[in-house]
């Protein structure tokens, strides 16, 4: 790894958001593609952040602080990756389902739509079933994009897919669904649109749902 992406990896780990949105602004100013900072750097430090925890050395504190300190990177990172001026090719309501608190998938899956000229109405984290509806009611909005990182909280994106057809909206929009524990067969047993295991194949997903 580059010294400059294994400072930022350890800055994650060590949870110094101070240093990671430094070393990531440096990296920019070496010029160096904001996707492969996050890509070789970022993505991989949180991944380290999981076995952590997993082996006991870390817990849910310790996880915080350095979710916060990811966070302060692509804070960094996007406006560099959100292209200004191109016309908006679909309009996406996200949001992380009830129950659940992980934002940072989906918020990278945001900030790449958002980088492919997508419009997103971001709902945030703990998003009820009935906040996802009254979104797509209110919007105009042709995709919906939830993210699940606990296997307990999954079947509330079933539970949504459930609401939108009770209220009668889920023909107005496409699904994507994702998150690490799912699988392309649990989006298709709950009649999801589509399933994609990292942010970039979402938004070749999300092209290819809106037909862009
Ligand atoms: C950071 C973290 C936290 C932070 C979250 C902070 C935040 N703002 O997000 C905090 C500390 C709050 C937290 C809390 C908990 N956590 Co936690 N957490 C993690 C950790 C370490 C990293 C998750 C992460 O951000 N990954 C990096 C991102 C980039 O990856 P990602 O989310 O998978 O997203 C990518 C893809 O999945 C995909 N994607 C994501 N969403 C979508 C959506 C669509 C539509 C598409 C197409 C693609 C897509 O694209 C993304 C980018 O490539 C994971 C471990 C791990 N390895 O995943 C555990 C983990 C998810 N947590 C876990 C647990 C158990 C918990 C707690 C229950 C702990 C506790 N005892 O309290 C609580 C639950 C709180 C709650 N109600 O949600 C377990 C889940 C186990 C399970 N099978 O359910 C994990 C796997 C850790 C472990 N190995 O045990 N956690």
């Amino acid at each position: 790894m580059e010294p400059i992406l294994k400072e930022i990896y350890q800055g994650i780990i060590d949870a110094e958001q101070d240093i990671v949105r430094e070393k990531v602004q440096q990296a920019l100013n070496m010029e160096m593609e904001a996707g492969k900072i996050l890509n070789e750097a970022m993505v991989p430090a949180m991944t380290e952040v999981g076995r952590l925890f997993e082996d006991g050395e870390y817990f849910v504190p310790e996880m915080l602080v350095c979710a916060r300190a990811m966070q302060a990177g692509m804070s960094v990172l996007k406006p560099v990756m959100v292209e200004q001026n191109l016309q908006s090719v679909g309009r996406v309501v996200a949001g992380t389902v009830k129950g659940d608190l992980h934002d940072i998938g989906k918020n990278l899956v945001c900030m790449m739509l958002e980088g492919a000229a997508f419009e997103i109405y971001d709902l945030g984290s703990d998003v009820s079933p009935d906040a996802f509806v009254d979104k797509v009611k209110n919007s105009d909005a042709n995709v919906v994009v939830m993210s699940a990182l606990l296997t307990t909280t999954m079947p509330n994106m079933k539970n949504t897919i459930e609401a939108l057809k009770v209220a009668g909206v889920r023909d107005k929009v496409k699904v994507m669904v994702g998150g690490a524990p799912l699988t392309q067969k649990y989006a298709d047993d709950i009649g999801a649109d589509g399933y994609a295991p990292d942010a970039s194949r979402a938004v070749a997903l999300a092209k290819r749902l809106v037909g862009a």
